[in-house]
């Protein structure tokens, strides 16, 4: 019936103005094309899902020509983020998983800060990336804000920042505690120190090898939600799978994790039955042969689907608060 309905909202970002390279403002549309909302309508779970469609901006007038030092585009990014936290924000509270289909990472940054205001600094986050997007603008190398935007949600950097202005919206902050990265493999100095510093949980591909991705989850979770109560947010980087998985990305990065284990991943997180909301970012349509844009939106779809009650067994899922985590 209609109440057993799983209620969900898509948003596409369009925006590219984290990173270097065209075409990754195109993500949400390739994934829509390639046919997401036909696809999750045929999965076992119900879904009551509406198209919030794309987010779009303006820099307000104040923000124009502002430069922050070694962050590109700081206006765009402003800007554009403090649409996308209102958007996700407005979609929570309404009741329904927040699915946003990016763009960069960048806009990482509103997503969270929109989940954090909708259940009042309640929740947890996932971060899957073959990066930590640690960087603040003193320790980037390339001043692209797809490479900080966990360094700008984090309290424990706060101290780290100049005064960003345009940015007085986004606070409260996350603590890093709350936070778990999968999938690591492409750490830069600073982040490296900041990890060890601070004691953040991070599991890399070695420790997906030695364990195995299953009781890596649990470990995550048992570190950022040790109760269970928190709402999950997960931001899921396209890149966090293999290059062969995942081609059509601006920074593929070899020996990465398997769609088997990224779908493994986003079926436990639906077991919980507290993901509020799914990221799922830096899908580049205009890298690669058509082949590889189809293979990279294809993966980009089957993890949404996991995460939003797919059984690869085929069987109708019971109340998903019942199901056991193995
Ligand atoms: C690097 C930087 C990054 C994604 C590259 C790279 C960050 N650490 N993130 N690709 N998705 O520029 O800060
Ligand atoms: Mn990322
Ligand atoms: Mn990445
Ligand atoms: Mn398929």
């Amino acid at each position: 019936s209609a109440s057993d309905a799983l209620k969900v909202g898509i948003l596409g970002v369009p925006f590219d103005k984290g990173q270097a390279k065209k075409g990754v403002g195109h993500g949400p549309a390739a994934i829509r094309k390639a046919g997401l909302l036909e696809r999750l309508s045929d999965i076992e779970q119900k879904l009551d899902i509406k198209d919030y469609g794309d987010v779009n901006y303006e820099v307000p007038q104040q923000l124009k020509d502002l430069d922050i030092p070694n962050i590109k585009s700081y206006a765009d990014i402003a800007s554009c983020n403090y649409q996308v936290s209102k958007k996700v924000q407005e979609i929570i509270e309404s009741g329904r998983i927040c699915v946003t289909l990016g763009g960069d990472h960048s806009l990482g940054l509103g997503t969270v800060d929109g989940h954090i205001k909708a259940k009042d600094e309640n929740l947890c986050v996932l971060w899957i990336d073959a990066h930590p997007d640690l960087n603040t603008n003193k320790t980037s190398t390339s001043g692209n804000a797809h490479g900080m935007p966990s360094a700008l949600l984090a309290k424990e950097l706060s101290d780290y920042w100049p005064y960003l202005p345009g940015m007085d919206w986004q606070k409260p902050v996350i603590s890093l505690r709350n936070i778990a990265y999968i999938g690591l493999r492409s750490v830069d100095s600073y982040e490296r120190l900041i990890i060890d510093k601070l004691g953040i949980n991070a599991f890399g591909m070695e420790d997906i090898e030695i364990h195995g991705i299953n009781t890596i989850v649990e470990l995550a979770l048992n570190r950022i939600d040790p109760v269970g109560e928190r709402s999950i947010h997960v931001s899921f980087d396209i890149d966090s799978l293999d290059s062969l998985e995942a081609p059509s990305t601006g920074t593929s990065v070899r020996g990465g994790m398997t769609l088997r284990e990224g779908i493994h991943l986003m079926e436990l997180i639906y077991r919980t039955g507290r993901l509020a909301a799914l990221d799922l970012v830096e899908v580049n349509p205009n890298i690669g042969t058509e082949q590889d844009v189809n293979r990279t939106t294809d993966a980009a779809i089957h993890i949404i689907m996991a995460a939003l009650g797919h059984s690869r067994r085929g069987i109708r899922p019971r109340n998903v608060n019942t199901l056991p985590l193995q």
